[in-house]
């Protein structure tokens, strides 16, 4: 049984209309990478922190899946017609897009932009518009929610069910990334012997010479292209 593994980041949701960190205008030129996206940026200003995420959240409401996000649920279709496990989407990122195309089987390694996690009993909530620094976690009642998001020197999320993934898998597919954040950018060496690689970006990445195969051009042509 043939079983894919796809690993999307920012540059998939540009053409919804929602800006990558790192290409130019990003979000990483228009705010401090070190004030909202480090534990310690939000010990010490966790307003600036919750105000920037609410933006984000905002933006991801005025946006809407694009069709390099639904050219991988037919993909997914298409793979998991017989075995759950053929095919798994590990995304870095914390939009919805995925699964408001009807991706199913989607790991969101840095979380959810739309989701709270309770940093006294490790809940995670939906965040709601009107939750506040003041809110209570609906679990233990402390007042103790933070983005359920993965910052910098944070442990990345369901990192056993990917890696488990990766060593099984015949095919790797990283869309739309940068390959400048671990362990994501080191996915494509550890699959590297025992499964075909291959790269859809915009432009060539930083590690494009690493993957067997590479199209490049925006997702929404790309995406379709490979998967027909
Ligand atoms: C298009 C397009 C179009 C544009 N069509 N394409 C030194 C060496 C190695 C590692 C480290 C090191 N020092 C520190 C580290 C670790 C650190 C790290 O990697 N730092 C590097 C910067 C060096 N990593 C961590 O801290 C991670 N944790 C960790 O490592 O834990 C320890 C561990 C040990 C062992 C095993 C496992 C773990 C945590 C990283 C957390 C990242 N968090 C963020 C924010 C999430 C919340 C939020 O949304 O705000 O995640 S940062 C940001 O970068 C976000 C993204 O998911 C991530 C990756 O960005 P992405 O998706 O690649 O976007 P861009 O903008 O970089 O690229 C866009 C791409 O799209 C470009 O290629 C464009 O060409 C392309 N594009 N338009 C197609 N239309």
């Amino acid at each position: 049984m043939k079983r894919i593994v796809i690993l999307t980041g920012a540059g998939i949701s540009r053409e919804s209309g929602l800006d990558t960190f790192r290409d130019a205008g990003g979000i990483w030129s228009q705010v401090s990478l070190e004030d909202v996206c480090t534990p310690e940026g939000f010990a010490r200003n966790p307003e600036m922190v919750d105000e920037f995420y609410n933006r984000r959240r905002q933006e991801l409401t005025q946006v809407v899946s694009n069709d390099a996000h639904r050219a991988l649920v037919e993909l997914e279709n298409a793979y998991a017609s017989n075995d759950d496990d053929a095919f798994l989407l590990v995304t870095q990122n914390t939009d919805d897009l995925h699964e408001r195309a009807g991706s199913r089987n989607v790991l969101h390694m840095h979380g959810e932009l739309l989701r709270l996690r309770c940093m006294n009993c490790s809940a995670t909530p939906e965040w709601k518009a009107d939750c506040t620094r003041a809110t209570a976690c609906p679990e233990c009642g402390q007042r103790s929610l933070r983005p359920d998001v993965v910052w910098f020197g944070e442990m990345p999320l369901h990192m056993d069910r990917i890696l488990l993934a990766l060593e099984r898998c015949d095919m790797f597919v990283a869309i739309g990334t940068s390959a400048t954040v671990y362990p994501a950018a080191g996915f494509v060496d550890q699959v590297s012997g025992h499964a075909c690689t291959v790269e859809l970006n915009l432009v060539p990445s930083g590690n494009a010479g690493d993957f067997d195969e590479g199209a490049y051009g925006p997702a929404t042509t790309v995406v379709p292209r490979f998967v027909s």
